[in-house]
């Protein structure tokens, strides 16, 4: 056995998830290690460096709020950063908390599986190492580098030109000047990168599958007194985020949009439109369940999306018809005006689809374009994508990809943990808040619920948690009643699975909200663990 190295929990990734990790076991005098793919901290902002990445969270609330002293010695530029500076800010707190010596870079974990004589999870690194941890943890995030979604067009290979995935960008500039440059897909990458390459290159063709709602950022700097402002409500804001529908500081409405006129929505539409941001899908409370209700906003989004956008035909085929929000909502800066640049073209290729790369050019069942770059900003093999790339074998052998392997067999008790997998836990795994929440705030969620629950089975002489068929089972069906309940059903998305060939559906997000989430599994920590077994050397509780 070359198992040379042991520590109470060895932890995947770097980004949010992991770095938090570190530092909350570490706290309670845990050893940890954190193994990492990159050769530094922040996970997919590691990786994301497209020209344009920026965060759709506000900046003030994109961030850590556990400690009042890291949410106040960081002063943030802007209302929605960067990718450089969320990743300073990353590396500031890795810093600050000294992260850097309990994680491993440039290492990949291959495999891991429990070993149930000493009850013990075994983790093989790239290197070909062995690890040992009694609690294994994963902070692969649920859009990972790992999972990235490239589509198998025919000729992909012959392509002669550059080509990039968004979420895999490399670290030196790519030079758009004087290219031709074809993006394919449209999601949050697409729609951030396309005005930003537009304005370098040559020639820049749209590749566009579902036109999307994307709604005005309104982006901007953020001057000393607004940094004042929004550090002296710390304590605010955090108790709001963490008590709220989706993990930011904002007052839900409590009003259905029917029970507004067509004029009175029309203002409460307006200001919203104007103020930017993701509040505008919270300007009433049945917008994601009640199709009429969501009508009137998706109509005035596509009348404001016709205003920007000077040819018809453009106009036209911009215009989303799915419900709105029920893909995620992007937020744009000057995406729409783009495609009034005489050097951008938008292709449909839901009319005429990709069907071939050859060694130049996007020949699509209509017409052939010639590019020089080649942008995949076709997004990623989501939440179960970035679990499933790494070989987990849990009781038995049991292995995670058999346990998963139908989308509708996916099962992830409060999106933390899965039976058969005992001493494992998973920051923002499937049926969690996850994607639907601004992900610092789950996170934090999560760290900060497993760290206390690894602390009391220390302190109780507990061997093994692992959580129950039946309550795993009973937590699937509380997520899929609401998902069944919500516009979400009615639109295929990465949410359902569909934007990945050949993977089964299935919506993996738990949509009651951050704040009953939070509150729920708070409880359940309350009574023991309630839905868990729990087993000491010798005997069991808690069945
Ligand atoms: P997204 O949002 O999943 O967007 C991917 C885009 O790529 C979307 O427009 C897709 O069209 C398109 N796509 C995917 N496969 C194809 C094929 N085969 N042909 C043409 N077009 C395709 O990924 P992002 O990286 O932009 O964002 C991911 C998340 O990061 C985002 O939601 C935020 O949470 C942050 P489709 O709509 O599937 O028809």
């Amino acid at each position: 056995d070359s198992t040379t190295e042991l520590y109470d929990a060895v932890v995947i990734g770097a980004g949010f998830s992991g770095m938090y990790m570190l530092h909350s076991l570490r706290q309670k005098g845990f050893t940890v290690r954190v193994y990492e793919k990159g050769d530094g901290v922040g996970g997919a902002w590691y990786w994301s460096r497209y020209p344009g990445a920026r965060c759709d969270s506000e900046s003030h609330t994109y961030c850590y709020t556990f400690s009042e002293e890291i949410y106040k010695e960081w002063s943030w530029s802007s209302r929605y950063p960067e990718q450089p500076e969320i990743l300073r800010y990353l590396n500031f707190v890795a810093d600050k908390l000294q992260l850097r010596e309990d994680i491993q870079f440039n290492t990949e974990v291959k495999s891991a599986s429990y070993k149930k004589d000493k009850n013990r999870w075994q983790i093989h690194l790239n290197d070909e190492r062995k690890v040992s941890a009694k609690y294994f943890i994963t902070g692969v995030g649920c859009l990972s580098v790992n999972a990235t979604n490239i589509p198998h067009f025919k000729g992909l290979d012959q392509f002669q030109g550059e080509w990039y995935h968004t979420g895999a960008w490399p670290h030196t500039k790519v030079d758009f000047t004087g290219k031709r440059v074809g993006v394919i897909g449209n999601g949050s990458s697409g729609i951030q990168s396309i005005p930003v390459i537009a304005q370098e290159a040559k020639q820049l063709i749209s590749f566009q599958r579902t036109p999307q709602f994307a709604i005005p950022a309104k982006n901007h700097p953020y001057d000393a007194d607004m940094v004042r402002q929004y550090k002296e409500k710390y304590s605010e804001t955090r108790q709001k985020m963490h008590h709220s529908r989706a993990g930011y500081p904002w007052d839900n409405s409590e009003r259905s949009a029917l029970e507004d006129s067509a004029d009175e929505r029309r203002k409460v539409y307006e200001e919203a439109w104007e103020n930017g941001g993701f509040k505008m899908s919270f300007t009433y409370n049945d917008l994601l369940i009640n199709e009429t209700a969501n009508q009137t906003i998706g109509d005035f989004v596509r009348s404001k999306i016709r205003d920007k956008i000077q040819d018809p035909t453009v106009a036209k085929k911009l215009m989303p018809s799915y419900f709105f929000a029920t893909k995620r909502l992007v937020l744009d800066t000057d995406y729409y005006e783009t495609f009034n640049r005489e050097n951008v073209t938008l292709v449909d290729v839901k009319e005429a689809p990709i069907q071939e790369i050859t060694a130049n050019s996007v020949r699509t069942a209509n017409e052939e374009y010639e590019v020089d770059i080649l942008v995949f900003a076709t997004g990623y093999d989501g939440m179960t994508g970035p679990l499933l790339k790494i070989d987990i074998q849990g009781k038995g052998g049991l292995s995670l990809k058999e346990k998963w392997a139908e989308g509708a067999s996916v099962r992830a008790y409060l999106g933390v943990a899965t039976a058969g997998f005992p001493n494992m836990f998973m920051i923002t795994g499937p049926q969690s808040p996850s994607v639907a929440s601004n992900m610092p705030t789950s996170i934090e969620h999560h760290v900060e619920w497993i760290s206390n629950c690894i602390e009391y089975l220390d302190k109780n002489d507990v061997e093994t948690i692992e959580a129950n068929e039946h309550a795993e089972e009973e937590w699937s069906k509380h997520c899929n009643d609401l998902f069944y309940r919500s516009l979400y059903s009615k639109t295929e998305s990465w949410y359902t699975g569909a934007n990945v060939e050949g993977k089964p559906p299935a919506f993996l997000i738990y949509l009651g909200g951050v704040g009953p989430y939070n509150k729920k599994i708070t409880e359940i920590a309350s009574k023991d663990y309630e839905g868990f077994t729990l087993k000491m050397t010798s005997n069991q509780i808690n069945i």
